[in-house]
């Protein structure tokens, strides 16, 4: 069959087809309505150039309609004139496996299938991202054409074929397409052990190096236990809720204090293995808590930059680092000891891949438990992990001791983020709106006893290709360097969810060691009366405080 019989059928648009700061992301039934999942994917066809007789990588995290999605899109694909599709096996590939499938095949891009940490299952969420061909989420400009052709979109085209079998590795064809289904792990696992010494971190198993992985019942699964157990030589049951499942086993999967609490139980206990880690529903997050320590991602990302030069990935140093703008400024400081440049960007993968294309960037990362790198274009939570213990394998130290050395060395950043999740959209962007208006009166004034230095609405003007970003948070900068940052996520899928960020510098090493509520408790109450958060949202308090 080829492609001279694909159909063309009639639709009509949907009008809330608009990307956020990761694709798009909404609830399964949405996905579900007539023709909704079709519409976007021609769309995204219909966005691009070029990419008749291309490879494209297809692949998800496994959460519930992701393989009804993968065969629509097989053919949807085919009926566009798509040379090659190659398959993740059982429609599997984490978001990082993803985007370092793209790369090492040189493809066209990439379809991928998630909706990140949001819960899954019939009424869970679901996602669609496309991903370009430096293997990273597409840029601004691009969703934005995806977008308004959703909006005017009267048909798609789509090849009549039955389903592929995606759980048996090989290679079949949907009309005059090529579709090749792969191991969904190999590749990935090869580029992890060019940049990390496997035989150091096997060392430290073999000597009684104790971890917990905790998958979450979400794509890294398969990829952890190949890596750490196979490979390195953890002991078997290291890597615990190992089995992706289409809802996650009805739990969240984000590795976060409250929905891997029990995680964080195990690490402050008389249990607790050496190293307790997670990732999320599609492996581009990570958790990070050793005994007694839990490590906030801007933390994190810190002591990965600042101990890069450990990791024989790495050891020819890093060229700059670059932070999403809610991100603590712990790195800036890893940065200036370093010598190199910090970027620090609006939030969204997206918006590293021109600075790690160029070269500008070596490690990124986010206060929303992402970091990475330039070995592909998504942040990556197994890599994170990996780096994590090739620094203790070397180090033979704790993390806590690491942690408290780093802190001696470069002060610590206090850090909390306060979401309000799900409140009414029209409250939240009142709240923002008015908040937004008053920052130009806001300068010079002193609230709670702190001057404020700085109040702006955050933008971005990429260096590598001039593009400019408005809005991307509100920013209160006191004088004495401790900030409060307000946004609106863009990854939500029900109503609003407000956050807000929270952070103080303290560089006396004799008052590092408080309890950080304790310590950014003035900011926090000053956070919900600047915004007049209660006012506007109806909530004296955050849902989630991470
Ligand atoms: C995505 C983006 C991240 C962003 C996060 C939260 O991550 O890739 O850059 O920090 O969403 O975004 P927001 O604050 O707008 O909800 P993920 O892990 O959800 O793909």
């Amino acid at each position: 069959m080829g492609n001279s019989q694909a159909t063309t059928i009639a639709t009509t648009p949907f009008a809330d087809q608009r990307p956020g700061t990761s694709g798009l992301r909404k609830k399964v039934e949405v996905f579900q309505q007539r023709h909704y999942l079709e519409n976007f994917i021609q769309s995204i066809f219909d966005s691009l150039e070029g990419y008749q007789g291309a490879t494209l990588v297809v692949g998800g995290d496994g959460r519930y309609y992701n393989r009804e999605a993968i065969q629509k899109i097989l053919k949807i694909a085919a009926a566009n004139g798509v040379g090659r599709i190659v398959i993740g096996q059982s429609g599997i590939l984490s978001t990082p496996a993803a985007s370092a499938l793209i790369r090492g095949l040189t493809a066209f891009g990439g379809i991928v299938l998630s909706a990140s940490h949001n819960p899954g299952g019939p009424h869970g969420d679901f996602g669609v991202k496309y991903d370009v061909a430096n293997g990273g989420p597409a840029p601004e400009k691009v969703t934005d054409a995806i977008y308004a052709r959703t909006r005017e979109i009267t048909s798609f085209r789509i090849v009549e074929a039955p389903d592929v079998d995606i759980d048996r590795l090989g290679e079949t064809r949907v009309g005059d397409m090529r579709v090749d289904v792969v191991d969904s792990v190999g590749n990935y696992k090869a580029l992890m052990q060019t940049l990390f010494d496997f035989d150091r971190i096997r060392d430290a198993f073999r000597s009684g190096f104790t971890f917990t992985f905790d998958a979450m019942s979400a794509v890294t699964g398969p990829y952890a236990r190949a890596l750490f157990e196979e490979e390195l030589g953890a002991r078997p049951g290291s890597v615990i809720n190992a089995t992706p499942l289409p809802d996650f086993g009805g739990h969240h999967p984000d590795p976060n204090l409250v929905h891997a609490r029990h995680l964080y139980d195990l690490a402050m206990s008389d249990a607790a293995p050496d190293l307790c880690a997670a990732s999320d529903g599609d492996g581009d997050r990570n958790l990070i808590i050793g005994r007694g320590r839990f490590v906030t991602p801007s933390d994190s990302l810190a002591i990965l930059a600042a101990n890069a030069t450990i990791a024989p990935g790495y050891r020819k140093g890093i060229a700059g680092l670059a932070r999403s703008m809610p991100t603590s400024g712990a790195a800036d400081r890893v940065a200036e000891r370093l010598g190199v440049p910090l970027y620090e960007t609006p939030t969204g993968w997206k918006y590293f891949g021109n600075l790690l294309d160029a070269g500008l960037v070596t490690i990124c990362g986010e206060e929303s438990a992402g970091a990475g790198s330039d070995h592909l274009r998504e942040k990556d939570g197994l890599w994170a992990v990996l780096f994590w213990l090739d620094i203790l394998a070397a180090r033979k130290e704790s993390v806590d001791a690491i942690v408290r050395q780093h802190w001696t060395t470069y002060g610590r950043n206090y850090y909390s983020r306060h979401d309000y999740e799900e409140v009414a959209s029209d409250g939240a962007h009142a709240l923002i709106d008015a908040l937004r208006q008053r920052l130009p009166t806001l300068k010079g004034q002193y609230l709670g006893g702190l001057e404020v230095a700085t109040a702006d609405d955050f933008a971005y003007h990429d260096p590598v290709d001039g593009s400019d970003s408005q809005h991307q948070g509100l920013r209160v900068i006191f004088a004495d360097g401790s900030r409060i940052v307000y946004r609106l996520s863009g990854t939500g899928t029900a109503g609003a969810t407000l956050r807000v960020y929270i952070e103080r510098y303290e560089p006396d090493p004799a008052r590092q060691h408080m309890a950080t509520e304790a310590a950014l408790a003035n900011l926090v109450s000053l956070s919900r009366e600047i915004a007049a958060i209660e006012r506007y949202t109806q909530r004296a308090a955050p849902s989630v405080i991470t």
